[in-house]
């Protein structure tokens, strides 16, 4: 497709960088600084740690001259979301010594610190992996934290899903010695011995990948959005095997209409066990594929636009030696979480809890960090982290429920999931202070939107109506806002394209309704229409099938079709390439 086009600048940072070490070692060491290197900045994210610095700072120590105020945030892997009550306790641990006393639940089930100095960054990864938990290809051109449904009660086939989703986060894990090397000081290979990356060679990939398991009728882990998905398939009880989707994701960029937000296409069906085989193919497929000259144009979503899903399907079955089987049905009914207690089969019982924006902090109002910490000192069952940001305190023994309950209303949060179907069904991504990539909030504005909204709702009878919004503060979608019924996305400070229309089940793309909403407009924006849904909607239609009914937005078939009955010039009239001029 593009021979004659050069690389991009990360590919020969990749290829230099010898398995990902680069300068990093001497970087971490060089105390004049709070900074490392820009090409050990790209190499770092490997490792599962970003340089970042504190924007609400930015102007006013570049008026006293001094260096930004760079810490690092460090994301944690946790495939499928479980953790231990001990490791929530040494989460907790380090970012109460480490970061910013604040531990964000991330949308795809992990952990992240902010705000950690370099000089405390080797020890903060180290005790992370002393805990039986680590950092590495958490972020970079590899596989991602690999999502499973977290809910034990749902599907008595959940801890087999748990097994493989373990399993192919093994498999795709980095082989290099690196990340030992550096943040454990393992030594050095004998003799200078190359390292081997026997799935992504020298390179990598061309860009992220990312894949989830889900088992209907739940989607909670927005399976459609990862690049390959596997759609458990459930027959008389047991688990027979899974259809496998390729090609979904959502970054995009402000006025770059070559860029957009996809849904995974199904292309067939394998076996549990097929599916280490299938993702590892699948990966082998972009790394030889993949477009490596363009990185806005790298992800494994524009490769099977490129080529179209009948090809990709062929390819992995060329690459597999055999052919995936017809996909079989399934149904999605939601992709949110069941808040509150449920009880299983087996006499124990599991609490989900809502946590706004994943963050989980201690407030005067609301110390939910140290009301977690005493739970996970009494429980002992695990704790799991679901895809909408919210925490399950799962496999509660009938003798540790009092003592739980107890602490619940202790620390208040029991009152977390009473809150508004709304409020419960919403999710925002980090943006200020920390993303370099932020346009304008989201996790620090959305519980004010939200209050202005239940309003409306709470007028309307709409309090226990679910409908999905997700806030996010630029159009990468961190919080997948282009697969909510609302979505507000950065434009500008304080400014939000709102986006209508999506499945409630993450089956349909949404589009875009107004652009650059003032903040302070979204509320009587919205209001109108949740007026007419309240009043003129069908038996059990959901907001975003309403909204395309009623005509505020055209169904979105697919990807390409997102930008459809918009006006180019209208994006790129606030400027070109927003994105790289992000408000400091
Ligand atoms: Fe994301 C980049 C946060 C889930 C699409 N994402 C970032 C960075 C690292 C900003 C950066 O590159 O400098 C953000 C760090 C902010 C901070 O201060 O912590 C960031 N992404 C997050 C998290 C923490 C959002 C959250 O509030 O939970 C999520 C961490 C997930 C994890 O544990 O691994 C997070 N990011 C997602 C998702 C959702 C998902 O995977 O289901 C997406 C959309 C799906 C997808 O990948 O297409 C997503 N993040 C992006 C993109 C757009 C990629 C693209 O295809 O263009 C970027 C920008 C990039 O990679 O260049 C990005
Ligand atoms: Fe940052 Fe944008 Fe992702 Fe939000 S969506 S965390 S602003 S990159």
């Amino acid at each position: 497709m593009s021979e004659e086009k050069p690389l991009a600048a990360n590919e020969s940072i990749k290829t230099r960088s010898n398995y990902l070490r680069g300068t990093i070692a001497a970087g971490l060491a060089d105390t004049s600084t709070g900074a490392i290197p820009e090409d050990d900045g790209q190499l770092l994210k490997f490792h599962g740690t970003y340089q970042q610095d504190d924007r609400d700072l930015r102007a006013e120590r570049r008026k006293q001259k001094l260096e930004k105020a760079y810490s690092f945030m460090v994301r944690i892997r946790v495939p499928g979301g479980v953790v231990t009550p001990a490791q929530w306790l040494e989460t907790d641990r380090l970012a109460t010594r480490f970061a910013n006393g604040t531990i964000k639940l991330t949308t795809r089930q992990a952990f992240q610190f902010h705000g950690i100095i370099k000089s405390d960054l080797k020890r903060t990864i180290r005790e992370i992996n002393q805990a039986a938990m680590d950092t590495i290809a958490a972020c970079g051109d590899v596989n991602r934290n690999v999502m499973c449904n977290p809910n034990p009660y749902l599907s008595a086939v959940h801890g087999e899903v748990l097994k493989l989703a373990r399993d192919i986060s093994s498999h795709l894990t980095p082989q290099t010695r690196a990340y030992h090397e550096i943040w454990l000081d393992d030594e050095q290979i004998a003799g200078g011995e190359e390292d081997v990356e026997p799935i992504y060679g020298k390179t990598y990939l061309p860009r992220k990948f990312k894949i989830a398991i889900a088992v209907p009728p739940s989607n909670d882990v927005d399976v459609f959005a990862n690049c390959l998905a596997f759609i458990a398939i459930v027959e008389d009880g047991k688990l027979v095997g899974f259809n496998v989707a390729v090609g979904g994701g959502m970054g995009s960029s402000h006025g770059n209409l070559a860029t957009y937000p996809r849904l995974a296409d199904v292309i067939g069906f394998c076996t549990p066990a097929q599916v280490v085989e299938v993702a590892e193919k699948t990966v082998l497929v972009q790394r030889d594929f993949g477009d490596r000259t363009e990185r806005k144009h790298a992800r494994f979503k524009y490769t099977v636009d490129d080529h179209g899903a009948a090809w990709i399907l062929e390819k992995i079955n060329a690459y597999l030696g055999y052919a995936l089987e017809p996909a079989r049905p399934f149904v999605f009914e939601d992709n949110g979480d069941r808040f509150g207690w449920v009880d299983d089969s087996n006499g124990n019982s599991h609490l989900t809890i809502c946590v706004q924006g994943g963050r989980v902090l201690d407030t005067p109002a609301y110390p939910l960090l140290s009301g977690l910490r005493e739970i996970a000192k009494v429980h002992d069952g695990d704790m799991r982290l679901t895809a909408n940001q919210n925490l399950i305190i799962a496999n509660v023994s009938p003798a540790k429920r009092p003592a739980i309950n107890l602490l619940l209303d202790k620390y208040g949060i029991s009152d977390s999931y009473r809150h508004s179907a709304l409020r419960l069904n919403s999710l925002a991504c980090v943006a200020l202070p920390t993303c370099g990539l932020a346009l304008a909030e989201a996790e620090r504005h959305l519980p004010n939107l939200l209050t202005e909204l239940e309003e409306i709702i709470e007028h309307h009878g709409l309090r226990h109506d679910a409908i999905t919004l997700r806030m996010t503060g630029c159009p990468n979608g961190c919080a997948r806002p282009f697969i909510a019924e609302i979505g507000i996305v950065g434009r500008a400070p304080g400014r939000y394209n709102v986006y209508l229309g999506g499945g409630f089940a993450g089956q349909r793309l949404a589009k875009l309704y107004r652009e650059s909403v003032p903040a302070d407009a979204i509320k009587p924006l919205l209001a109108p229409i949740i007026a007419r849904y309240a009043h003129e909607r069908d038996d059990g239609e959901r907001f975003g099938d309403f909204c395309i009914r009623a005509g505020y937005v055209a169904a979105t078939v697919q990807g390409a079709d997102f930008h459809q009955n918009i006006n180019p010039e209208a994006f790129t009239k606030a400027g070109p390439n927003l994105q790289e001029t992000p408000l400091s």
